[in-house]
């Protein structure tokens, strides 16, 4: 059952560790077709994440800034398809948080390593901030970070574990969040890997 964190948002605790071969098989194809990279923001740091994307409509950072497109501009070709079971299970775990009718066109990826991190942030690339952002987390567990709508809002903190489905949208969509540095572990399927994938109506009206 699906529990509240925050007004409109939900944890579906384990909710993706059943199928998770599925998911991780799921990656590993478009991993194959866009592999990992190192992404940099526009102040110039490397960020700690592998990134990559499906569907769509990619997430990319460099000098110039934020933005979706359409294309990897590593190969020039369109990002890997979004996987059927991805664009299911993310539609079924939105409807289960109260969100029906989400169509995700834009899937980023992120791999983290023991001390991978991602500061804090608001998510604020997409057109249509009445759509959800769905998140899968798989392999090692995460410190997971939320604040309020302003950066200066205490941030409170919550483990992430392998099969966990967060769904962030209403009142609250626009909250920092952040991931602390990955604690070194040993996951049975992703060995010393976090991976995790948020799903985004970037582009599309909800
Ligand atoms: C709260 N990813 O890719 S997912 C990101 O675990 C990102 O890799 C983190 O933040 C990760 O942008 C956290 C959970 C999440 C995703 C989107 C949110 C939490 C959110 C949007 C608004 C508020
Ligand atoms: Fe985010």
């Amino acid at each position: 059952a699906p529990i509240a964190l925050d007004e409109g948002a939900w944890l579906l605790p384990g909710w993706a560790a059943a199928e998770a071969g599925r998911w991780i098989e799921g990656v590993r194809q478009v991993v194959a077709q866009a592999p990992w990279r190192v992404m940099h923001t526009p102040g110039g740091k490397s960020m700690s994440v592998g990134i990559t994307n499906c569907g769509p409509w990619g997430w990319v950072s460099d000098a110039s800034g934020y933005a979706y497109t359409a294309t990897d501009p590593l190969s020039g070709q369109p990002w890997p398809a979004l996987p059927e079971w991805f664009w299911t299970q993310a539609r079924a775990a939105a409807a289960a948080a109260g969100y029906p009718g989400f169509a995700p066109d834009a899937c980023l990826i992120n791999r983290y390593a023991p001390g991978a991190k991602m500061s804090l942030h608001r998510d604020q690339d997409e057109t249509d901030r009445r759509a959800p952002i769905v998140s899968v987390s798989l392999g090692l567990p995460a410190t997971f970070l939320w604040g309020g709508l302003a950066r200066t809002d205490r941030a409170r903190r919550m483990q992430l574990a392998h099969g966990d489905v967060l769904v962030w949208g209403g009142a609250t969509r626009l909250a920092y969040h952040g991931i602390h540095p990955l604690k070194d572990g040993v996951h049975s399927l992703l060995g010393s890997e976090r991976w995790n994938l948020t799903f985004r109506m970037a582009r599309a009206q909800y």
